[in-house]
Parts: structure tokens; C-alpha cells; sequence
């Protein structure tokens, strides 16, 4: 059987979309795409640590012009920052944080990717602590709630009851969620838990998670957010997840009726022969900096 042969993607290699200069310019991009490779807590499918450098490639193929907000939201610019290096949890949460924190102080949009769902902490924190109480949107199919896991309160599968620690994080809501232990149980806020097996039928649901969400709101996009079927590259792939119209569905209502102030998305656990999954994650950027660019624009808010 022959290889199949990838070709190369339009513009500079290690640059979302590949953007050459001067949309591709830290100095000139209002985005930023801050890379965190890393994986140390993940239980199942271990990877996530080249999440970013898979997602970048990938985006170098991505056409850009975005049909449905007739926009090229790269001409706003994206810079993609140098990665950041850590080894442990502390030093990569202290790491990423003081350079979202940075960025946001120069008034630019944080777009982290990872690495496992344990890097949220420091990007949502720095949001936090910049804006002054926001509200955060949690795409998943883990409830992320445990107190610790294996003896470690920074793990992946706690990240969701850090965030909640946090004063200036006022409300959180939980999309597609399908897999928890039971000690989660108590943690869960039924209310703002919008359980995967319950949005299948309409999109009625929707307004509800709109009308929990207070401005400003911050996303955390976990990949097994989607349906296993789509999204097989992640630590812990789940069935049942959410469709990718469904999700755009709901990120584009989220841009044009709410105020969103940064995100990120995590988990990207890339597999050598099937490039999709990470094509995906990198249209997914693109998509939802589409909506955000667009909608905030005519609705005043930049
Ligand atoms: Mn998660």
C-alpha cells in the first residue's frame, strides 16, 4: 500500500493559517494564538502535549474566507506566540497566565490552545482577573468536577471545580456533557449542565444556555465536546457528543448575543494517518474568531 503524501499548506510553517506578514506580526495582529503542548494528567490516549503543532499545520490548509460571515477574519490579525515550556503544572499555569494576562493589558483577543484541559485554568483566570467577573461556557463531555484526581488537584479531570473557585467567575454552564463519576454528582449544577442526550431533538436548548451566560462571557472548547465520530483525536473520545453544525449553531448565537472575550480549545490528541480531526480543531478557531470578529463589529462592542 502506498503512503499517503500530505502537501504542504499555504504560507509559513508554525504560523496559524500560515499567515505571512504583516497579519501573521505580533505587533500588528489584534489575535493571538498562545500555544500550551502540555500533557501530563491525561488517563487514557496520551498526545495532547502536540495538540498545538498538529493544529497549526493543519490551519495552513484552511481556506480563508469564511462563507457565512462573508469575512476574512485574518486580516485582523494573528499572531501565533512561541509555545509555551513547562514541565509542571505550577510552572505552566504561572507561565501561561502572566503572558494571557500581557496580551489582554495590551488590549489584544487570547485564543490558547493545548494540551490537555488542565491549561484552561490559567487563560480563564487571566480573563477573570482582567475583565472582573465574566462568565464561562464549557464545552465537554467530562463534567471536569472532581475535587482531585490521583492525589492531583491540577489534573484535567478537575479543571471545571477550579474554575469555579475562582471570585471573578460568576456562572459557569456545561454543554454536551456524557461521562462523570459519581463523586461529580453533587458538584453538578443541574441547572447550567446541558447534558448531551437531552439536545438532540431542536436547538430550543440553546436559548436557556443563552440566558444563563451573564457578559462577558469566556469559552473553554474541550474537543470531546464532539461526537467520538468526528473527533476521534482526543484523550478520551465519548459517543453521543455534540454534531458540528449543532456547535457552530450555537458558538455563532453565543458571538451575536453575548459579548466573548477570549477562548480555548483542548484536548487535540492528533493521530499520524488521520489528519481531520485536526483540521477540524483548526476551522473551529477560525470559525468561531469569524462569528466574534463579525458580530462584535456590528454590534458595537469593539
Ligand atoms: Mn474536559
Amino acid at each position: 500500500m502506498k503512503e499517503i503524501i500530505h502537501g504542504q499548506g499555504h504560507g509559513i510553517a508554525g504560523r496559524f493559517a500560515g499567515l505571512e506578514d504583516p497579519y501573521g506580526r505580533e505587533n500588528f495582529a489584534k489575535i493571538i494564538l498562545l500555544q500550551v503542548p502540555f500533557d501530563k494528567t491525561t488517563t487514557y490516549q496520551k498526545g495532547s502535549n502536540l495538540g498545538p503543532e498538529a493544529l497549526v499545520e493543519a490551519s495552513r490548509h484552511l481556506e480563508l474566507y469564511d462563507i457565512e460571515t462573508d469575512s476574512q477574519v485574518y486580516l485582523e490579525g494573528i499572531f501565533t506566540a512561541p509555545p509555551v515550556e513547562a514541565e509542571e503544572s505550577q510552572d505552566m499555569l504561572n507561565s501561561t497566565y502572566t503572558r494571557t494576562k500581557k496580551y489582554l493589558e495590551h488590549g489584544k483577543f487570547v485564543v490558547t490552545v493545548g494540551g490537555e484541559h488542565a491549561i484552561s485554568f490559567a487563560p480563564i483566570r487571566a480573563h477573570a482577573d482582567h475583565f472582573q467577573k465574566i462568565s464561562v461556557l464549557q464545552l465537554d463531555a467530562h463534567a471536569d468536577l472532581q475535587p482531585t484526581y490521583e492525589d492531583d488537584p491540577w489534573s484535567h479531570a478537575c479543571i471545571m471545580a477550579r474554575v469555579r473557585e475562582l471570585p471573578n467567575v460568576t456562572n459557569c454552564v456545561a454543554v454536551g456533557i456524557r461521562s462523570m463519576a459519581i463523586e461529580e454528582k453533587a458538584s453538578i449544577q443541574e441547572a447550567n449542565t446541558f447534558y448531551a442526550h437531552l439536545l438532540e431533538k431542536n436547538d430550543d436548548w440553546m436559548d436557556d444556555v443563552l440566558a444563563k451566560l451573564t457578559d462577558p462571557v469566556y469559552i473553554t472548547f474541550d474537543l470531546d465536546a464532539f461526537d467520538s465520530s468526528l473527533m476521534p483525536s482526543t484523550g478520551t473520545p465519548e459517543p453521543g457528543g455534540l454534531q458540528w453544525n449543532q456547535t457552530l449553531r450555537l458558538l455563532k448565537r453565543v458571538a451575536q448575543e453575548k459579548k466573548i472575550i477570549g477562548f480555548d480549545v483542548v484536548e487535540l490528541c492528533p493521530a499520524p494517518k488521520n489528519k481531520a480531526p485536526d483540521y477540524l480543531a483548526a476551522k473551529l478557531i477560525y470559525k468561531l474568531l469569524s462569528y466574534i470578529f463579525t458580530y462584535s463589529t456590528q454590534r458595537g462592542l469593539k
